[in-house]
Formats: structure tokens, sequence, C-alpha cells
């Protein structure tokens, strides 16, 4: 071997693996309601090494990429066997995201990316780009992973290279390996965001939606929505009603997304998802949870005003900057909640809670009042109880 091939590789794999090997710590006091970790539990340097570069000294004697990976973000999550296990949107160079499963024994800190991405088989229309997968275990038996898959519009006109639909395309597996790929979602608007909850509502699949008039802009679509499905193999949103809607003057004013499926807790479902607003700066995303009642998933019932989360520090800057994005979170059998969200379209972080903190947090902070006279309210009525109870 040549030495710069031999020091390279060792210094790449050392590299490697001292990132994987990282302990995570909680970043301390926090504000109660959940406590972000310090590093973030994966980014594009937690690929294997074996997928960047040719190993091969023949093939590569000077050791170099022959793989760039852009960025490890947007993951659905799942326990299973004991493990913390995410569906990852990993991004090449090239722009192509595809998924890749990487796994943790404790949720927080060394998270491994399986030897192969997954291999999802396309359908006869083929993809172009597939990415932010939400998983269920769906009581049906299986696992699946709805995913947005998006192709060039087929109507753009000649030198439009952007304009795309964004469709759900459907998956189910039951050992994360071999993927059977339903046909993909019909739906009279443009979809992503699309949720499988995990029970039979009145015998049928109930998704939750995210109706679009165009590829970016919600456009008249009114926020999260909610259809009933008669056939998962054949899956078409016959009626769709909204359940979570945008607002003027909020944090989810330009659109709004379910994240990962609802929580079922004693009190109700417990949604995470994003809200988007417009700025100078361009789009800005931030985390927000909401409840629906138990028997009925699709009837609000407690909203916190505002975001429970929103890019902060190194989260700020990345590929598209100022995203903070969820696709992914665990409910442990403890009643811990490993909260995975993204940051810039680049990397995965986890911020950790319990269910009892979660609602406690949603039923008793207060709604949005839609005006700064009400927020001044709110917070004199804190402060009042604050001075005079003492
Ligand atoms: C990107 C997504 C993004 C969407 C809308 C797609 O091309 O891959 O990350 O959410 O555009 O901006
Ligand atoms: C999209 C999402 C994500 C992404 C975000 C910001 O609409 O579906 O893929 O994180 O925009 O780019």
């Amino acid at each position: 071997m040549s030495d710069l091939f031999k020091k390279r590789l060792a210094a790449v794999t050392a590299e490697y693996e001292r990132l994987i090997a990282l302990k995570n710590e909680p970043v301390l006091p926090g504000n109660g309601i959940f406590e972000r970790y310090r590093n973030p539990v994966l980014t594009a340097a937690h690929t294997p090494v074996f997928w960047r570069y040719d190993m091969n000294e023949d093939t590569n004697p000077f050791f170099m990429e022959r793989f760039g990976i852009n960025g490890a973000f947007n993951a659905g999550a799942i326990k299973r066997d004991g493990k913390y296990l995410m569906a990852v949107r990993v991004e090449g160079y090239d722009r192509k995201s595809f998924f890749a499963i990487a796994e943790s024994p404790n949720g927080i800190d060394n998270f491994r990316f399986r030897d192969y991405p997954v291999i999802m088989p396309e359908t006869e229309t083929p993809d172009t780009n597939v990415y932010d997968m939400r998983l269920t275990a769906h009581e049906d038996g299986w696992v699946y992973g709805i995913f947005c898959t998006e192709r060039k519009a087929p109507d753009a006109p000649a030198g439009d290279l952007s304009s795309a639909v964004a469709v759900a395309g459907i998956a189910r597996t039951k050992d994360f390996v071999e993927w059977e790929r339903l046909s993909d979602l019909k739906s009279k608007s443009q979809q992503r965001n699309v949720v499988l909850h995990p029970e039979f509502v009145d015998g049928k699949y109930a998704l939750y939606t995210r109706p679009q008039d165009g590829f970016i802009d919600a456009g008249s679509g009114g926020g999260i929505g909610w259809a009933l499905i008669d056939d998962i193999t054949n899956a078409e949103v016959k009626e769709e009603k909204i359940i979570n809607f945008r607002h003027y003057h909020t944090i989810k004013e330009l659109k709004n997304g379910e994240g990962p499926h609802p929580v079922k807790t004693p009190r109700g479902w417990l949604h995470l998802a994003h809200g988007v607003r417009a700025c100078a700066a361009g789009l800005r995303y931030v985390l927000y949870l909401y409840v629906t009642d138990r028997e009925q998933p699709d009837k609000l019932i407690a909203e916190p005003a505002g975001y429970l989360m929103s890019p902060l520090g190194e989260e700020r800057i990345g590929d598209v900057s100022n995203v903070l994005f969820a696709n992914g979170w665990i409910a442990d059998g403890d009643g811990t909640v490993y909260l995975y969200y993204a940051s810039s379209d680049t990397r995965m972080h986890v911020a950790v809670s319990s269910v009892d903190r979660l609602l406690d947090y949603c039923f008793n902070t207060a709604p949005d009042g839609y005006r700064s006279a009400a927020s001044v309210e709110t917070l004199t009525a804190i402060i009042r109880k604050n001075l005079e109870d003492r």
C-alpha cells in the first residue's frame, strides 16, 4: 500500500469511528419541555467510509471520495427489537435523495448506517427524487413507509426545468430490508407530507394529508388534512377534510404538514407538525404540537400558541437554512419521547422529553389569541399570578 493511500484510509476511518462513538449529552437546563442533545445524531460524515470511497488502492490511488454525501436528514423513526431505528433521507452531491436505515442501541448516540441503502422499488413512472419517509407500524401487521416522490411536471413548457409534481409514494416492509412498493396515492391535489395513522378508523386506513395547489404553494390547501382510505394497495383520497388549519400571522401562515404519526396517549393523540412562514430570509420552518381526541383523531382538542422548537445556532445553517423539520419520533415504553428532528436539510438531531411533559405543555400553554393584545393578556396573567400569589 502506498503511504498516501494508507494514511488517508487510516485518518478517514479514525474520524468516522470517533464520530460514531461520540457520547451525546443533554444541553441543560433547557426549558423544561424537552432537552436538546449537544451533538447531531447523524450527519453526512456518519455514512460509512465504504459508501463514499473506493477502498481499493489500484482503482483509487489517492483515496478520494467517489460518491459525495450532502446530508443525512428528515428521518422517519421507529423502535424495533430494542433498537432505535431511523429511515433517513440521505442526499448525495447530485441532489438525489434515497433512504437508508441507521440504528442505535440507546436512541441518543451511536447511530450506525446499515451496509446498504434501502432498495426502493419504483412504479411504472420512475421517481426522480424520493424523500421524507414517515414510518407507521400499522395494526394490520405491516410497517408502512409513506414518502414524497417527485417527478418533473409532464406539462411543463419547454425550458421550464423546475416545475414538479409531488405525490405520496407508499411502500411496506416487515424486516426493513425487502420493501413492497404499492401504487402511489391518488389525489386531486399535489401531496407532500402524507402520514399513515397507526390504527384503523371505522374499519379504514386513515391518512394525514396536506393538499396543496402547486409544488411549493399550499394555495387554497387550508392545512393538515384527514382522509379515510378503502384500499391501501390502491389508495385514493376521495374526501379530505382539514383538521389543523393554517392561519394569518402565525408560525404556519404559509403551510404546515404532519410530522410523524401521532402518539396515542390517555388524553388524546399527540401530534408533531411543522409550520412554515415566508419572510425576507426565505421560508422559515419550525416545529409545533397539537392534540386530537382519542376517539376521534380528526378532532382538535388542544394547540399551544407558536412553536415548540425553532432552528437555533448551528441548526440555522445548512443546505436549506432556517429549517427545522421532523418526520420521526419514538415514544418509548417508559414514556420517554425521542424527537428526531433535522436542521436546515443537512443533519439529524434528537431532543428528549416524555409523553407527560409534552401533554402538560399542550394543555397548559395558552392557545394563539391571534393578536398582540391577546398575547399581552396571556403574559400579564402569568406575571400577576407569580407576583401576587407570593
Ligand atoms: C426538495 C424538498 C423540498 C421541496 C419543496 C424538493 O425538490 O427536495 O426538500 O421540500 O422541494 O421545496
Ligand atoms: C420541504 C419538506 C422537506 C424540507 C423542507 C425545507 O417542503 O418536504 O423535504 O426539509 O421543504 O427544504
